[in-house]
């Protein structure tokens, strides 16, 4: 057993999530090697309209992206905060370099095997690309770009991932993205929008039951890294929407009485009948959410991009004065 001074921010936020009533854990941890792997998996599903929406955008309004990335030079470089496999950004990479544009391209994310694998599909699909992957902490990274040669730095933080962060958490991380931004630089966001509550909830709760085995990743990855005994087949994925938030919710149910042994904890938790573990908020926006999420952080909306179902929003921020 470590003692608590020494426990790993993991170890540290399970036992704060499992000590709280309701339990929670956090859905920042779903991306390990193989959170990252059913993570891409979901976003192939037809449910999931998040990723095709985003794609539609890219696809279709490329050389309106261009331009107000370039604005009037086309010498910039794309920072992608948890870059996944990078497929929808090969869409925008693609015509960049089609363009003659001059840009590095720094794909940051968590998980190894998932930068592996994009800067291997990259390097392959574009060799004239100038690639510099990082693995790390986002803003550890930027604070080291910061002075990047007085190139201009578009930050990508694509597929709505904004979403799953309470607004307060939003607004706390955009301010800090932009003390690492220079007056020139730009942030590209991907919001999901409001829409009918049936669609988004069979995106979160698939007929293939990805996103289920998404969510019960956790509980094997605390097993594996903090020596836990959770029983898998003791528990349900549930997912609902909750139309006055505006905000999908997934939560692991534990289907009977029974207690979890956590060893690098040294502690065991008791889960009752149908006690519900809260997993994660995906939340949906609205625009004025967007403009004023971006006035309460220092930004002004320079412009947005829409698909063609009104779905999903590419907002492209400055920093204000
Ligand atoms: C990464 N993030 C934006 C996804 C979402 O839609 O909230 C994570 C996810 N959870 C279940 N399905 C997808």
């Amino acid at each position: 057993m470590q003692p608590a001074s020494e426990l790993s921010q993991f170890a540290a936020d399970v036992l704060h999530g499992l000590s709280a009533r309701p339990k929670h854990l956090s859905s920042k941890y779903f991306y390990d090697d193989e959170g990252s792997r059913l993570f891409q998996e979901i976003m192939r599903l037809p449910e999931y309209y998040l990723t095709a929406c985003e794609k539609e955008i890219f696809e279709t309004q490329t050389e309106g992206i261009f331009a107000a990335f370039a604005n009037c030079s086309n010498t910039f470089d794309l920072i992608e905060l948890g870059a996944g496999d990078g497929t929808k950004t090969a869409i925008l990479v693609s015509h960049f370099l089609k363009r003659n544009a001059d840009i590095t391209y720094s794909p940051i994310d968590i998980s190894q095997e998932a930068l592996d694998a994009l800067s291997e599909k990259f390097t392959a699909e574009f060799p004239s690309l100038r690639m510099q992957p990082r693995r790390g902490d986002y803003f550890d990274i930027l604070r080291s770009l910061k002075n990047g040669g007085g190139r201009r730095k578009v930050l990508l933080f694509l597929g709505s991932n904004i979403g799953n962060f309470t607004r307060e958490q939003s607004v706390t991380f955009f301010q800090d993205l932009r003390k690492v931004m220079n007056p020139n630089d730009l942030l590209f966001i991907g919001f999901d929008l409001q829409k009918d509550p049936h669609v988004i909830v069979r995106a979160y709760d698939d007929s293939q039951g990805v996103t289920a085995r998404f969510n019960l990743n956790l509980l094997t990855r605390i097993n594996r890294e903090l020596g836990g005994n959770f029983d898998l087949t003791k528990w349900t994925h549930y997912a609902i929407y909750r139309p006055t938030e505006f905000s999908a919710r997934s939560f692991l149910i534990s289907h009977e009485q029974h207690n979890v042994r956590i060893d690098a904890l040294d502690r065991t938790f008791q889960f009752d009948r149908w006690e519900a573990v809260f997993m994660e908020i995906s939340q949906k926006y609205s625009l004025s959410m967007i403009e004023s999420l971006a006035a309460d952080s220092g930004f002004a909306i320079k412009q947005n991009f829409f698909d063609s179902k009104n779905y999903y929003c590419d907002s492209l921020w400055q920093l204000t004065e």
